[in-house]
């Protein structure tokens, strides 16, 4: 399967910089590394040497680095160039390279290939582009965990059970007049129960991946002063909205990315919702309600020395299945103890002061579904999140069928799906262009 061009790409991020990585990989490589450098390089050994262009003239002068494949990270024959970082010396040198027959790389070719030589599987692969682009530090941690396999081996153990529970109904289907006995006297919907179940828990599991790779969507809305830039800035950390005590102040949506605890978040503090002709405001409640619509979680922000119920009316215009976390402000007007009250989804605190903001922040966690224990998470995506439950709904028919219809023939088929479903994670199966879709999101280089 392995291309056998030999491509390269500057590995290090674009601009000017302490060293600059070019790297090749392919048939190629070894011996376009010794031709602009002159010497034979051994593998795993750090050689200084000269890049020269293809009159002799010095380039840059640096480390060269050779990895024998497949002992390499494609599998291939890799050399890395390390040089200065200077954007003009690399383009210098890539085209040197250019003109030796490699190729520019595109995006996660490199990734690709490590897949495509069985050096990595498709989990671990996406993981590498999860790794780079992680934004807080749990993020990082969670892709360096999938990376070393937690999440494959996870779906692996799985698949492997499944491989055993399919063997067995096949066998059973060789012997058309005893299969009936055979499978209702033996454990199969047991065993088909415990693997659903552990299904399910590595399902939240990757649930939980997901929301610390791309984190939570949060909307803060409340009537016009209940305090709500002010959460924002207490949040942010900094004066990021303007605060008035002008009722109407913010008007337009206002967004921040922010890593609250390990945790992503992507909030947006809104114009305050009441009934206004004025044009400009009338516009900024219309993005208020905008931006409800498309949240994970919405802050109800709730000036708590005003009338409370009234305010609390504005939860009806939220959309069914997003949370909504109550949050009492300006306790210290109101003379409020700081609270959270977790089952209630509801904090009473002062976005002024900065006080209790700490609680709100391990509520935020625990209603997005990833508690205070992100320690062991993985990270996962979407695409992960659908194969795993392909993979339960096929598993859940094929119980079904056995329970009440006893069929293992349609047993076995919804079996095979449930495998079929779960070798798409790890790349064990492949559905059309999605290695494509994969890997075009990586960054050059990777
Ligand atoms: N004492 C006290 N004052 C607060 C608290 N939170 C906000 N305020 C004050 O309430 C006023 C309104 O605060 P903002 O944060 O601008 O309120 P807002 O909800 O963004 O208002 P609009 O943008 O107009 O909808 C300001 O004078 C704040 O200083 C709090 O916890 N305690
Ligand atoms: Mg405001």
């Amino acid at each position: 399967m392995a291309d056998t061009d030999t491509i390269f790409a500057i590995a290090t991020p674009p601009g000017a910089g302490g060293v600059g990585v070019i790297r090749l990989s392919g048939p190629g490589a070894l011996a376009m590394g010794r031709e602009v450098t002159g010497q034979a390089l051994e593998p795993r050994r750090a050689a200084f040497c000269r890049f020269t262009d293809d009159s002799g003239e010095v380039i840059d002068s640096g480390i060269a680095l050779y990895f024998q494949g497949p002992a390499s990270f494609t599998g291939e024959d890799v050399v890395e160039l390390q040089g200065h970082g200077s954007p003009v010396v690399q383009q210098m040198l890539s085209r040197r390279l250019a003109g030796l027959g490699a190729r520019a790389a595109r995006p996660g070719e490199f990734s690709e290939r490590a897949f495509l030589n069985d050096k990595l599987d498709l989990a671990q692969a996406e993981a590498i582009a999860d790794l780079v682009a992680a934004g807080s530090e749990a993020a990082a941690r969670a892709a360096q965990r999938s990376l070393e396999g937690a999440f494959s081996d996870r779906v692996e153990a799985l698949v492997a059970r499944l491989v055993e529970l399919r063997v067995f109904v096949e066998a059973a289907l060789d012997f058309p007049d005893e299969e009936i006995d055979f499978i209702a006297e033996s454990d199969v919907l047991d065993r088909l129960d415990a693997l659903a179940a552990d299904l399910n828990d590595l399902l939240a599991a990757a649930q939980r991946g997901q929301v610390l790779r791309d984190g939570v969507t949060v909307a803060i809305i409340g009537q016009p002063n209940a305090g709500k830039s002010s959460l924002l800035n207490a949040l942010a950390g900094r004066d990021a909205a303007i605060v008035t005590d002008i009722p109407g102040t913010t008007r337009d949506v206002l967004r921040e990315t922010l890593s609250l605890d390990g945790l992503p978040v992507h909030i947006a503090d809104t114009a305050g919702i009441r009934e206004s002709t004025d044009v400009v405001e009338a516009e900024g409640i219309r993005r208020a309600r905008a931006a409800l619509e498309v949240a994970d979680i919405v802050l109800l922000v709730i000036d708590a020395t005003r009338d409370i119920d009234a305010q609390r009316a504005l939860a009806a215009e939220v959309p069914e299945g997003v949370a909504v976390i109550e949050v009492l402000n300006k306790a210290d007007l109101a003379g409020l103890p700081v609270s959270v009250e977790e089952s209630q989804r509801r904090v009473s605190l002062s976005a002024r002061l900065d006080d209790g903001v700490g609680g709100l922040v391990r509520l935020l966690a625990s209603t997005a579904g990833l508690g205070t224990a992100s320690e062991g998470t993985f990270s996962a995506r979407t695409r992960h999140l659908e194969a795993l439950s392909c993979a339960a709904v096929h598993l859940a028919a094929g119980r079904v069928q056995l329970a009440d219809y006893v069929s293992a023939e349609t047993l076995a088929e919804e079996l095979r799906l449930a495998q079929d479903a779960l070798g798409e994670i790890t790349g064990q199966v492949l559905a059309d262009d999605l290695l494509g879709a994969i890997f075009s999101s990586f960054c050059i280089g990777k």
